[in-house]
């Protein structure tokens, strides 16, 4: 369903979702007027980047979305890890609103028969856009509820047509020191390599859960959250879903991603979210879902167990962590 001004509803059109969502809306919306969260009018406010076009239309007909209230906008747009930027998450948010997402372009290469460089809207608009609402998990230990709008990431792939050697995806952030004042040399706030690396095996990539995004509640991605396109791997902890990709590279070997090289026995290339296998310094075991209060038990996989467990099946996820 694309979105509908209220004028264009007609009853016939409101299931039973929509009424859920519509009162989900109304409740968070009160909530944080109450709470003084949020002034008059900032509440709808969805700034987009000057230079990012609007977002085409786009469906909500899938099966993933938790019944599990959203996290409110303003929390998803200011509670953001981008160490490209800073590593304080309000700070990183606001000096992400310089980035240039426009012209931009990402390569799509290696193991593949028709590598291909795609203009960043020619890729938004070729292939069906859908809203999926996931749990997103940090390492950190802090969860979120986001309605994505992107769309699989195995369309992309196939388009490409990989050869049998394909058996790993890496992703990498654009690198612009003069964009991105967290990459420079000299700038003590974070010990990652730059650009920011991420990987996938070929068959966690191809999963039908993982997915490019380019939206967010409807509006196109915000800077702080990634723009113009980032991944996002439901399953597993955050990290792993790199923001502002310029290439994603077929590859025979897995490859050499940002966090396990910075810190080898705190982080791995999985990255499966696992209440089990705890990090070093603290417990995964909860965690504390942003804007409620509380902690609540981690779900094996996130509570994706149902959809990806087959991925892994006879592989130790406490060796492979
Ligand atoms: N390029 C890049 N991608 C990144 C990060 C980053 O610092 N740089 N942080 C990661 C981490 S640790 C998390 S938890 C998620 C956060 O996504 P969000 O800020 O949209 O919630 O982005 C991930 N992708
Ligand atoms: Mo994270």
């Amino acid at each position: 369903m694309t979105i509908k001004r209220p004028a264009e509803i007609r009853t016939c059109d409101i299931t039973d979702r929509d009424f859920f969502e519509n009162r989900r809306a109304f409740l968070y919306g009160g909530a944080a007027l109450a709470l003084g969260m949020l002034g008059p009018g900032v509440s709808q406010a969805r700034p987009r980047s000057p230079t990012a076009p609007r977002l085409p239309p786009y469906t909500k007909t899938n099966s993933y979305d938790p019944v599990e209230a959203l996290t409110p906008y303003a929390e998803i747009t200011t509670h953001t890890n981008f160490y490209e930027f800073s590593g304080n998450k309000r700070r990183a948010s606001r000096l992400a609103k310089r980035l240039r997402t426009r012209p931009w372009t990402v390569s799509v290469e290696g193991e593949v028969r028709r590598p291909k460089t795609f203009d960043i809207d020619e890729l938004i608009g070729r292939f069906p856009l859908e809203e999926r609402i996931y749990r997103l998990r940090c390492v950190e230990a802090w969860s979120m509820v986001v309605p994505w709008i992107g769309f699989p990431l195995a369309r992309l792939i196939k388009s490409v047509e990989p050869t049998s050697r394909a058996k790993f995806v890496a992703f990498e952030t654009l690198h612009d020191p003069k964009q991105m004042p967290g990459q420079n040399p000299r700038w003590l706030g974070s010990s990652l390599d730059w650009p920011y690396a991420e990987g996938l095996r070929i068959d966690e990539a191809v999963h039908p859960l993982t997915i490019l995004a380019v939206g967010l509640y409807g509006e196109t991605i915000p800077n702080q959250n990634g723009a113009p396109i980032r991944l996002v791997v439901p399953w597993k902890y955050g990290f792993k879903s790199i923001k502002s990709i310029v290439r994603v590279r077929l590859v025979e070997e897995q490859p050499v991603t940002s966090w396990p090289s910075q810190a080898t026995r705190e982080y791995g290339f999985y990255a499966n979210v696992n209440p089990d296998v705890n990090h070093p310094r603290w417990s995964q075991a909860h965690e504390r879902r942003i804007g409620t209060p509380g902690k609540r038990p981690t779900l094996l996989f996130n509570g994706y167990h149902e959809q990806v467990a087959d991925l892994y099946r006879g592989m130790d996820l406490r060796k492979n962590f």
